[in-house]
């Protein structure tokens, strides 16, 4: 129920307060959007966000995602204000400082009540079309007893006008995610000035035409954002309710001017503010009545959550450990490739890593993971026999559908693993990552275990020619920090990458696979020498004059040069290096084992040369440092000089 009118107002307005006094402490950030959507934020905090600030990590509590981050000073202001630990108003007063989790935008991993980071247009939105997700699947699992919760996004026109929301909004409209509800900034003003000198499309229909549900209220009349935010919750589509709103709201002479978006107000204009306000409190002091009924709006949540822990202890035993194991992780920490391997070992075969990949994942898949591909399934292999769809109605499957939407996909799995209870993992071809990127870097900063699935690694994938053939995607992608690059040269490799992708809480991992079919390596049982990150495959019999580097297909091609040196007396070691995060971080007396500095070095892979440096110093690189071509594979690796037959020669003339 609506709160009374006379205390939504001066609550409405300490958001304002914080808000202008924060950037102008900080002299940056922007006011614009906190004090435009204070009034919608009030309204939703207080009568339908389903919160409890005493428990940040509430299974069954609403998600509220600030899509349009760079208004981050709404949600310190609003963790601040209903009651949660933290932010402190000490915090939101260092607000953007080096000591203070108030940074420019929300990061996630600096305060429990800041569900994603945020800040990059767009992504917010997609994330939560995730989060959407992942509450359909657990709801589909537990009951509404246990999980029934919705997702509410705040967005502003960036967030729609970005390409990833024609990805989202079509995704969530195809799902019939009823649970999520976007409260759209709608001031007309970007940074740049007014929303017409850039767009005239009519966003409504592009909704409902996505199969979205849509209303509008003027945000700044209490009663009419309630009349709206109850349309969209009742309605079973996912909602978008267009707010009205004046940007800068409170602030006299710049309300509704760009020049409000991103930059302190000024004395003057704050001391008008406070004026037009009626506000005068000192910086950073929220009179006793109006935090008191703000603390009055945060407890409302207690009563909720303790019944929800009611439901949950009355609840069958069975489905209880169920749900608490999903949300604890443990089927993921108990994964083993132990006993997969040992017949992996006992069989050899020569198989692509992508379908190495797929015949791990029907080993390893456990109840908790959710899998998908961006319309690239067979090629991929993403799906194992016994998946069935997550769709519209069926809401229990364990595969989704993402449509060629790659960036949709990576920052709904982002949503996903951020929501908790699921291992999202999806694939596309390797090349197309550039299209999720920036949702893959994400995933690094956010702490958010997704698994992507990149299939097609090289030009080992052939015909289909340059456009399709990855060639500085894999170092491109070892340089984002805190993510895990994978490109396993055979079965058992791959085997390995995935027990510990699934294993790795807060770490997102990205498997790094091949079309092409590559011969078995490892033919000896034993500890998971991927989780080293580098290990030796060969080592030399003749006295070692050289270290060979490769990683994925060109792991083969180095053990046959090496075979083609020790022909000539010459010893070799070959050194396969699946993930350069891990093995980095290996003590330095493994490294210096492993890569000693007295022998010529030399890296071989299908991609560029740049970054191979650090390992082989002044040694060789041998790589590609154009772009590919088409025609058949074998065809293209002589092409690219990396066969045994071209490299050899070269190494030979290094030593002499
Ligand atoms: C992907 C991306 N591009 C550009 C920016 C820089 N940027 C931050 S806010 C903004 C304007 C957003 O306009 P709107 O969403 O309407 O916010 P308002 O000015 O109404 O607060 C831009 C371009 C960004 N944060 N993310
Ligand atoms: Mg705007």
């Amino acid at each position: 129920m609506l709160r009374d009118q006379s205390s939504l107002r001066p609550m409405a307005n300490a958001i304002r307060a914080l808000a202008m006094d924060a950037v102008e402490a900080a002299n940056s950030g922007h006011p614009g959007m906190p004090m435009g959507m204070a009034d919608v934020a009030t309204v939703l905090w207080s009568s339908f966000l389903k919160y409890d600030p005493a428990d940040p990590a509430w299974p069954d509590r609403d998600r509220f995602v600030l899509s349009a981050g760079h208004g981050s000073m709404l949600i310190y202001a609003l963790l601040y204000l209903s009651g949660y630990a933290s932010p402190t108003i000490t915090d939101i007063a260092k607000f953007r400082q080096i000591d203070s989790v108030c940074a420019g935008h929300p990061e996630n991993h600096l305060i429990a009540g800041v569900e994603c980071a945020t800040g990059p247009l767009g992504q917010g939105l997609a994330m939560a079309v995730g989060m959407a997700i992942a509450e359909r699947r657990l709801n589909a699992a537990f009951g509404d007893e246990l999980v029934d919760h919705r997702t509410w996004v705040i967005a502003g026109d960036g967030c729609l006008m970005e390409g990833i929301n024609h990805e989202a909004i079509g995704l969530a409209g195809h799902l019939g995610l009823g649970h999520l509800n976007v409260l759209w900034d709608d001031n007309r003003i970007t940074i740049d000035g007014d929303v017409s000198l850039s767009s005239s499309e009519d966003i409504p229909a592009r909704y409902l035409s996505a199969g979205w549900h849509v209303t509008a209220c003027d945000g700044h009349d209490f009663g009419d954002i309630a009349r709206a935010l109850a349309e969209a919750a009742a309605d079973p589509r996912p909602s978008l309710v267009a707010c009205r709103t004046i940007i800068g709201k409170g602030a006299p002479n710049k309300q509704g001017g760009h020049n409000v978006h991103g930059a302190a107000l000024g004395a003057a204009e704050i001391a008008a503010a406070r004026e037009y306000l009626g506000w005068d409190a000192a910086p950073f002091e929220i009179p006793e009545a109006i935090l008191a009924d703000w603390r009055s709006a945060g407890a409302q949540g207690t009563a909720a959550h303790a019944a929800w822990q009611h439901r949950y202890a009355a609840a069958e035993p069975a489905l209880r450990s169920a749900l608490a194991g999903c949300l604890d992780d443990s089927l993921s920490q108990q994964v083993s490739a132990e006993a997969y391997i040992g017949a992996l070992i006992a069989k050899p075969a020569k198989i692509a890593t992508r379908k190495a990949s797929e015949n791990a994942l029907e080993a390893l898949q456990h109840a908790w993971m959710i899998g998908g591909s961006a319309d690239l399934t067979g090629s991929n292999n993403t799906r194992i026999k016994s998946a069935t769809a997550f769709a519209k109605g069926s809401y229990d499957g364990n595969y989704i559908n993402y449509g060629i939407r790659e960036f949709g996909m990576a920052a709904a799995m982002n949503g996903i693993a951020l929501h908790g209870g699921l291992v999202p993992f999806g694939g596309t071809f390797l090349v197309f990552s550039d299209y999720a990127r920036n949702a893959i870097r994400m995933s690094a900063l956010q702490h958010a275990r997704v698994i992507y699935v990149m299939t097609h690694d090289s030009i080992g994938l052939g015909e289909d020619g340059p456009t399709h053939q990855p060639v500085e995607h894999v170092m491109s992608l070892r340089m984002i920090p805190g993510l895990q690059v994978f490109r396993p040269a055979d079965t058992v490799e791959t085997a390995e990458a995935w027990e510990l992708a699934i294993k790795a809480q807060g770490t997102p991992s990205l498997l790094v696979l091949s079309r092409q079919n590559l011969p078995q390596m490892r033919t000896e049982a034993g500890d998971n020498l991927t989780a080293r990150g580098g290990y030796r495959v060969r080592a030399a019999k003749a006295a070692r004059k050289v270290v060979l580097l490769a990683t994925g297909s060109e792991v083969a091609l180095a053990d046959d040069i090496a075979a083609a040196l020790e022909a000539q007396g010459i010893g070799a070691d070959v050194v396969s290096l699946p993930c350069w995060e891990l093995f980095d971080a290996q003590d330095s007396s493994y490294r210096a084992d492993l890569l000693p500095a007295d022998v010529l070095k030399v890296s071989i892979e299908a991609g560029v040369t740049l970054g191979w440096q650090k390992y082989v110093g002044d040694g060789l690189t041998i790589g590609i440092d154009s772009f590919g071509a088409s025609a058949p594979a074998d065809v293209l690796f002589d092409h690219f000089g990396l066969t045994e037959a071209k490299i050899t020669p070269q190494i030979l003339e290094r030593l002499a």
